[in-house]
């Protein structure tokens, strides 16, 4: 059962964990937003596909729900005492992979080679692939004017209101080299519970990816990243809420008009009206017993609609 799970950060590298967990893994592959990514001290991160690579091989620090288990701090008490940039926090082995990543990408190695290199070495099963190895960054239009993504989300808390969202550089990107063909001879596309607007949204912009998706032959199905209403982490529901027009299934569906034929919902949001097909189970993922609850759901929703 070949799989494509488009995923940001933490709710999409859960599901991704998942189906990992639940199919061959190296049937799976994930597409990971870069719309997040950041240059910090001259090095270029990419949160959503380390958080990524960090949860399926069990290096993720689940508390915080980004960055390394165990990590120390060292380099950033340095940079701090120096009164270098020290407001988005880099850890020491994360750095690691900063460096590694930086080094190729001076050398013009693309994005989504050196993405698979640190993969293989974290001994990661599944294909994993950036959106796009382009540039592409995401912009908050707020009351405070437009914002790059990290400056909203990790300095301001995301605290601003946000009116509109923008993707620089996506109407020009290309997919990633074999994206659009994993996409082709899928048997099922998963839309993750990520942010449908600042995670899946700048996957979706990615000139090609969106039109492949309406293009498709085989089931593709979301899940929900609300319940009853609430975002697990984040600032979806109130996005959802002021720029969908409410938090129930339906305003995550039209999210994701012509692009899915199902949803999985949480329990607490069975009794809520919805125009698609929807599949009910707990959608929370805090532990492998979930993550494997709702890969099934997922996978059991694309059989069904086959
Ligand atoms: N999130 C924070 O709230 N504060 C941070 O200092 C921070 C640092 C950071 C470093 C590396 C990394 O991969 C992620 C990091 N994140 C941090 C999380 C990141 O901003 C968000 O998780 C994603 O961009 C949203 O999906």
């Amino acid at each position: 059962m070949r799989v494509v799970v488009l995923a940001g950060g933490l709710g999409g590298s859960r599901l991704a964990r998942g189906l990992a967990e639940t199919i061959d893994p190296t049937e799976l592959t994930i597409v990971g937003n870069v719309g997040d990514d950041v240059e910090i001290l001259g090095l270029h991160v990419s949160p959503d596909l380390d958080t990524i690579l960090y949860t399926l091989t069990g290096r993720l620090d689940e508390t915080k729900g980004w960055g390394r288990a165990g990590e120390s701090w060292n380099a950033l008490e340095s940079v701090a005492e120096l009164g270098g940039e020290s407001w988005f926090r880099l850890g020491d082995l994360d750095l690691g992979v900063h460096l590694v990543r930086t080094e190729a990408l001076r050398r013009d190695e693309p994005l989504s080679a050196v993405t698979a290199r640190i993969a293989r070495a974290f001994g990661f099963e599944p294909a994993l692939l950036p959106a796009t190895d382009e540039r592409v960054r995401t912009w908050l239009a707020t009351p405070a004017g437009e914002l790059p993504f990290q400056e909203w989300f990790v300095a301001r808390r995301h605290r601003d209101e946000v009116e509109g969202v923008r993707f620089e550089g996506a109407d020009d990107a290309r997919p990633a080299p074999g994206l659009l063909e994993s996409l082709e001879t899928a048997d099922l596309i998963a839309i993750a519970p990520s942010n449908p607007f600042v995670s899946i949204g700048p996957i979706l912009a990615v000139a090609g990816i969106r039109e492949a998706l309406e293009a498709r032959s085989v089931p593709a199905v979301a899940v929900s990243p609300l319940i009853a209403g609430k975002a697990v982490r984040g600032p979806a529901a109130r996005m959802l809420a002021r720029l969908g027009g409410g938090t129930g299934p339906q305003q995550v569906t039209d999210c994701y008009k012509d692009l899915i034929d199902a949803l999985v919902i949480d329990e607490a949001d069975a009794d809520e009206e919805t125009a698609i097909r929807t599949i009910v189970t707990r959608t929370l993922m805090d532990d492998a017993d979930g993550r494997r609850r709702v890969a099934e759901a997922v996978l059991e929703s694309a059989a069904a609609l086959r």
